[in-house]
């Protein structure tokens, strides 16, 4: 399986909005197959079309222990049902930073499946958190835009300093 490079903070390409899916052909459920790898590859939980310069809305996450239960969401929709909670975050575009980030806990979702048929459920914990974090990217968002302006550029002259970090 081909492996996808993920697109590194602070390259520009991250804070592009993805535009909505509108064929669902061989060509998306290759591209999610290639996110799926990549995402396992990379040891990571989630991974969004932007983090790889795919700018159409699609996401992929599995937050199982045993890395079978994998989820592709295709225009995802989220309505946030639960109580904020603090948890720790990480992102393969930003590696070497954690810090903790105030989401829901419990969301409703509205997406397409890859083959483009309507998809409904519910999700929380773990789960909720990392389909908050991928729909962010969908948006240009990055979770240190969550933190204070301090915390953000600590991080930001930390990397500029070491890079690879
Ligand atoms: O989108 C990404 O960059 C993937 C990211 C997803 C994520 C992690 C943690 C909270 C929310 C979303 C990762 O998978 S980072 C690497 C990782 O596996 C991880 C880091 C911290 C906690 C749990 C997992
Ligand atoms: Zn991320």
């Amino acid at each position: 399986m081909q492996y996808l490079p993920i697109l590194q903070h602070p390259d520009s390409r991250l804070r592009v909005k993805a535009t909505t899916v509108e064929s669902f052909d061989k060509e998306l459920a290759n591209q999610a197959d290639k996110m799926l790898a990549t995402m396992y590859d990379a040891n990571g939980i989630g991974l969004a079309g932007t983090q790889v310069d795919f700018h159409r809305r699609l996401i992929v996450v599995d937050v199982s222990e045993n890395r079978d239960a994998p989820i592709t969401l295709v225009n995802p929709e989220i309505l946030l049902i639960g109580e904020t909670v603090s948890s720790e975050e990480g992102c393969l575009s930003i590696p070497g930073v954690h810090d903790t980030v105030k989401r829901s806990d419990r969301i409703n979702i509205s997406a397409k499946s890859i083959d483009g048929s309507k998809l409904e459920m519910e999700a929380e914990g773990m789960l909720a958190i990392c389909i908050q974090h991928e729909c962010d990217h969908l948006d240009g968002i990055l979770f240190i835009d969550h933190l204070s302006s301090l915390k953000r550029k600590r991080i930001n002259e930390k990397l500029k300093k070491a890079p690879e970090l």
